[in-house]
């Protein structure tokens, strides 16, 4: 077998391709993996962890109801990390492809605003199934606010506050136990429902419902392509898996036939 330049067999190159090509609708399902090149942590594997927590102990209402400190020290330590970090190859593949074609779109459980910093067109930002590390919403009121400051977590007082009632904010991010914002997570449902090619980059496919996003493509008769390093759930049941870094992989099966 050739392999194509990502080190992927050539001909699985070109059958992504040629799926992508004829697909009336695309969506792309990303999780943490995408940004990894990026230098964002993951959440599971190596270097998923932080001082020996899980993001299942962290990111849950009863973590930040019992130690609110400890959960914005995290969310200070990410805002930090992702401030320094720009869009890579992948991010900057899958702008440009829902900015050129109708019918693209991305729909990503991360919260590290990379899609949209590589978007140059409304019709590339992502969907945001997570929420945003740069949003605070208030426990209280409920009032959000963009917010890309650091996070003095010496103390539970000094925690972000709402400017309208004063009451404790939190990351406007969504936890485990929590719904997804209803009118969010009903258009990601169309888009995959009605999409030729689910096109799922770097996610364990562990966390539902995003994870469930791809089957209600392959239901419906359209096809999913995996990329990422390693197996996931949705590996056994997808058309096409292309293994390795998705920095190098998105852009080789998106670049304009033209180029090639
Ligand atoms: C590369 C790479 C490179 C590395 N190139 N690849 C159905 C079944 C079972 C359980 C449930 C279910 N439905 C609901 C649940 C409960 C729960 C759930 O899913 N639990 C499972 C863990 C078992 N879900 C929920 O609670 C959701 N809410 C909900 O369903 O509400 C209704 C309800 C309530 C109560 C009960 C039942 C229903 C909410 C889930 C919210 C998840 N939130 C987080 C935190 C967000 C805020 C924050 O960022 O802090 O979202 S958890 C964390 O996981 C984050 C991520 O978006 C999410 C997914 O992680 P992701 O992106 O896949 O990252 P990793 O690290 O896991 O994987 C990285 C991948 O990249 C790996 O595969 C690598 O190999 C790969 N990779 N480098 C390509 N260079
Ligand atoms: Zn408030």
């Amino acid at each position: 077998m050739t392999p194509g330049m990502a080190g992927v067999p050539r001909a699985a190159v070109d059958r992504a391709r040629r799926l992508l090509g004829e697909a009336e609708h695309v969506v792309v399902l990303t999780g943490a993996g995408v940004s990894a090149e990026s230098g964002v942590p993951t959440f599971r594997g190596p270097g998923g962890l932080w001082k020996e927590h899980r993001a299942e102990d962290l990111a849950t209402p009863n973590a930040f109801a019992r130690d609110p400190r400890l959960v914005w020290e995290w969310y200070g330590w990410r805002r930090r990390v992702v401030r320094q970090c720009v869009p890579n190859a992948a991010h900057v593949a899958l702008a440009a492809a829902a900015s050129d074609r109708d019918g693209f779109r991305i729909v990503t459980q991360n919260v590290d605003g990379l899609h949209a910093a590589a978007a140059s067109s409304p019709e590339a930002q992502a969907l945001e199934l997570h929420g945003s590390l740069f949003r605070t919403r208030c426990t209280r009121c409920g009032e959000r606010r963009d917010d890309r400051a650091d996070v003095d977590a010496s103390s539970v007082e000094r925690l972000p506050r709402c400017r309208s009632c004063g009451a404790l904010a939190r990351p406007d991010v969504v936890w485990f136990g929590e719904s997804l914002d209803p009118d969010v997570l009903g258009e990601a449902v169309e888009l995959a429902s009605d999409a030729g090619v689910c096109l799922v980059v770097g996610t364990s496919a562990l966390v539902h419902p995003a994870a469930g996003l791809a089957d209600l493509t392959r239901r419906a008769g359209g096809d999913v392509i995996e990329i990422n390093v390693a197996d996931t759930p949705l590996t056994g049941s997808a058309t096409l898996a292309l293994r390795g870094p998705a920095a190098a992989i998105v852009p080789e099966i998106l670049a304009p036939a033209a180029l090639e």
